[in-house]
């Protein structure tokens, strides 16, 4: 089975996909893309969205990075078959998207230093908290996962920070102890530590 995934170098929306298939051991071919020479107009144009990432498998194409990462989760037991916890999984990974969403990093990075400073200001003392004290307490009650144990909200969110962390150069959720330490289990799985050992260093 010809499984594809296809993204920029960089951890953004598609990292926690990696991450997902790495940890069910399901083989892929990584097809990575050079952030900073985008858009390749021949491969922008032959997009469904115009966006990346895309999964293949098998000929055929999935888009949005929540339904590949679910799909990708059912085969990797990350995806739980009780209807409620699968519910409570979508919710999770949509209050991180929109915790991402709310950083409007794309005019961050167009911004002068001036600007960037402030925005990176609001995030850190606005935003984050907000999200983070939430994502904290979620976690903390429910044994450091979203649903007591792991699933693929886990790595969704684990993806986000790290590119949150890439793109201001900090490291968001270190007041939070419940958060950091599911970041260190996810990044201290046998599989993921290869992968990560094996990974670009990414910069933008
Ligand atoms: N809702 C989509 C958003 C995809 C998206 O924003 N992709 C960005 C990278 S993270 C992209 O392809 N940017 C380049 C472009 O729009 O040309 C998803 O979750 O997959």
């Amino acid at each position: 089975m010809a499984k594809k995934l296809h993204y920029f170098n960089l951890n953004g929306l598609g990292e926690a996909i990696r991450y997902i298939l790495h940890y069910g051991g399901q083989k892929f071919e990584d097809v990575r893309y050079d952030y900073n020479g985008w858009p390749v107009k021949s491969v922008k144009d032959s997009l469904p969205y115009g966006q990346l990432p895309i999964y293949e498998e098998d000929g055929k194409t999935l888009n949005q990075s929540l339904a590949i990462a679910r799909y990708v989760a059912s085969k990797s037991e990350l995806l739980p078959s009780d209807p409620w916890q699968q519910a409570l999984l979508d919710a999770a990974v949509h209050n991180v998207y929109d915790f991402w969403s709310k950083n409007t990093i794309g005019q961050y990075v167009a911004a002068d230093p001036e600007k960037k400073a402030t925005m990176k200001k609001h995030a850190l003392e606005e935003i984050v908290p907000f999200y983070f004290s939430r994502f904290e307490n979620e976690l903390k009650s429910n044994n450091g996962y979203f649903i007591g144990k792991l699933s693929w909200a886990d790595f969704v969110l684990v993806g986000i920070i790290e590119t949150a962390n890439l793109f201001y150069n900090d490291n968001i959720e270190k007041n939070y102890p419940t958060v950091s330490a599911l970041v260190k289990t996810v990044h201290n799985l046998p599989r993921i530590k290869e992968y990560i050992a094996s990974r670009d260093h990414y910069k933008l």
